[in-house]
């Protein structure tokens, strides 16, 4: 059986585990903190999570495992056939993460962990890069109602677990409001919200949660 390896409060096992329950494949979660340590390592080169546990060996970046789910599983697909419309979606979930995700995350745990203030360098460098990678969403998306088109792809996976992020990052750090030039996205975060498969997430993080504010205080405490 795949198992996987991360914890819930993280946005990337988020999107892993998702895909894994639209697909309905059997998997096993086994807690995983990210970190330095050489149990971490040895799965994952950069100390990262989620790493997937397959029968083949561990896989560790989230768009290479989406990318492997997508190849071995056929059922509920998350890309198009076509290969013009399979490398379009491909890019558009690219720029979310590169874009909207990775300068939002700058920003984390000063926004949802009551960690240290992000450095004044790196915030201005945060909002200017957001402002660009919300534009190029706004430019690129079709919120028809999904991000790439009629169907759920990986595009909708990395948008509902890194837009939301984001939009509270704009919200508390910039005073500004991401979703309110992109006519779609909240309803698309409303639609993605009511799945259940969604929803199992959402708990699961949830609970995490505190957990994970606990680790990073301790983290902190300890540099
Ligand atoms: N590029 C990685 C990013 C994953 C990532 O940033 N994971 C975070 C948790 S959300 C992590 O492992 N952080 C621990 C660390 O950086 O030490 C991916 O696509 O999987």
């Amino acid at each position: 059986m795949l198992r996987l390896h991360g914890f819930p409060a993280s946005n990337y096992y988020n999107m892993v585990k998702l895909a894994l329950l639209l697909k309905g494949l059997p998997f096993e979660e086994v807690p995983l903190y990210g970190c330095r340590n050489p149990k971490t390592l040895a799965m994952s080169p950069r100390g990262k999570v989620p790493v997937l546990e397959t029968e083949q060996g561990f896989l560790s970046e989230t768009d290479a495992i989406l990318d492997y789910l997508e190849e071995s599983c056929e059922v509920y697909p998350l890309l198009p056939g076509e290969p013009f419309a399979r490398a379009t979606t491909r890019a558009l979930a690219k720029e979310i993460e590169l874009y909207i995700e990775l300068p939002a995350r700058y920003c984390y745990a000063e926004v949802f962990f009551g960690g240290r203030p992000t450095p004044e360098a790196l915030k201005a460098k945060a909002k200017r890069d957001l402002e660009k990678g919300f534009e190029a969403l706004r430019a690129r998306g079709r919120f028809s109602p999904y991000v790439a088109g009629e169907y759920l792809t990986v595009a909708d996976i990395y948008f509902l677990y890194s837009v939301d992020l984001a939009q509270v990052v704009g919200e508390r750090l910039f005073d500004v409001d991401y979703l309110e030039a992109l006519p779609g996205a909240t309803a698309l975060l409303k639609r993605l919200g009511s799945m259940a498969e969604v929803r199992r997430v959402a708990a699961d993080r949830e609970v995490d949660v505190p957990a994970f504010r606990e680790r990073l205080r301790a983290a902190t405490q300890q540099r």
